[in-house]
């Protein structure tokens, strides 16, 4: 193959999520990063095997350590999010958990959005907490009380925007200033969004984490996670953490990764223009209440998302009639929509936080952070409008008077 003149992180959005992290040399012209299939690497001699393990020579060891499938699939993901380096993990759960260990230390506090996906929620306040780190949950839509919260002990400072599934947003850019006056570590998940709609790296956060199963894969079969650093310091570190923990990445399943995410940008533009149409729709439709969809005017922070965001994305969450009941019927109801969990595929899937996704967190919490029994979720895919709006037509007109 040519070697491009252009590097990865000078392309436009689309570019790399087509061409980044491809091999610049190959032997055999393949125009598809191949499967290396292989949890071991020869070394041509003792010397080189040192000087790898060294890391005084590039080149493989050990499929944990790093494979190249992997790897291009980490550079495709940190130049998408304009990141120094990326670092691939087993799940979205593993990249999340590997930061926490990397960074946070006995007797150190955290503060995190309220309103997060519920086993990261868990992870903080029921397992970290068996070691000594404390964690404060405010709703970090508003940065006041993003700033009430720090202690003298608070190290890290942890966001979900748009929020899951409330779909409330956060000031990046604000709540990052927050965090570098009192020099703690900022680290965004960024999974609702993706990349392409938002950059948290370009907004002052250190770290940044995807759940590759959603939006960058796309396709609902494969599970993933993605770390990506600002600096290298923190890149080398976390590395060292992931290498060690053993939350890394299997290359068939960097591979099948690598093949969703060239469509990208053409996923998300399908599904959020069915997204927006679908919100006004909603927002119109008599069984239900309310909407919450950044794409909305009245969304409480439409302004900042439009500041933020390149788009308002593909989720919707809206409360219906009759509360929990109403909830159950539509989900009990839809036919072309998926009743299931997960979120960011080609197809639509509809669910119900209060019992599925965050039912782990007491009602007292889920309440707090606007996860109501009437909420149901909804993850807009890429089929055609009219046979979306049908069908929850169809669905919410089965919720009684
Ligand atoms: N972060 C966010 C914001 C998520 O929504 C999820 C999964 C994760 C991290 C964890 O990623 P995983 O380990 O599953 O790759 N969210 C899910 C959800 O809302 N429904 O099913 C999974």
């Amino acid at each position: 193959m040519k070697s491009r003149k252009k590097e990865p992180r000078d392309m436009r959005k689309s570019t790399k999520a087509i061409h980044a992290g491809e091999a610049e040399h190959s032997i055999y012209g393949e125009v598809s990063v191949p499967i290396f299939q292989s949890s071991s690497f020869a070394f041509p001699s003792a010397a080189d095997g040192a000087a790898r393990f060294a890391g005084e020579q590039p080149g493989y060891i050990y499929t944990r350590l790093g494979n190249p499938t992997v790897s291009a699939l980490e550079e495709n993901v940190a130049a998408l999010e304009n990141g120094y380096a990326g670092i691939a993990t087993a799940t979205g759960m593993a990249a999340v958990s590997s930061v926490f260990i990397a960074f946070l230390n006995q007797g150190d506090h955290v503060v995190s959005t309220n309103c997060i996906y519920g086993p990261s929620r868990i992870m903080l306040e029921k397992e970290l907490v068996r070691f000594g780190v404390r964690s404060t949950f405010v709703d970090s839509s508003d940065l006041s009380n993003v700033e009430r919260a720090i202690r003298p002990e608070t190290k890290l400072v942890f966001v979900e925007s748009p929020m899951n599934p409330s779909m409330s947003i956060t000031d990046l850019r604000g709540a990052g200033e927050i965090a570098a006056r009192h020099k703690l570590l900022y680290v965004v998940d960024n999974t609702f969004a993706s990349p392409y709609l938002q950059r948290p790296l370009e907004l002052g956060a250190d770290i940044v984490i995807n759940s590759l199963t959603k939006f960058i894969n796309g396709h609902t079969d494969v599970v993933g996670g993605m770390i990506v650093t600002r600096t290298e310091e923190n890149h080398k570190r976390l590395k060292k953490i992931v290498q060690t923990f053993g939350g890394t990445m299997d290359p068939h399943q960097a591979w099948l990764i690598l093949r969703g995410v060239k469509t990208l940008p053409l996923r998300i533009e399908r599904a959020q223009e069915n997204a927006m149409k679908l919100a006004d729709f909603l927002k119109s439709h008599p069984k239900v209440i309310w909407v919450s969809y950044p794409g909305l005017a009245e969304h409480p922070q439409h302004e900042i998302a439009k500041k933020q965001m390149d788009g308002f994305g593909t989720m919707i969450s809206f409360g219906v009639k009759n509360g929990l009941e109403g909830g159950i019927t539509v989900m009990n109801t839809v036919e072309l929509i998926t009743l299931a969990v997960s979120l960011g595929g080609v197809e639509s899937l509809i669910e119900h936080p209060a019992s599925m996704t965050h039912a782990s967190l007491p009602r007292e919490q889920r309440e707090e952070a606007g996860i109501l029994d009437e909420l149901v979720r909804f993850s807009v895919g890429c089929e055609d409008f009219e046979d979306l709006r049908e069908d929850l037509d169809q669905a919410l007109g089965a919720i009684g008077d």
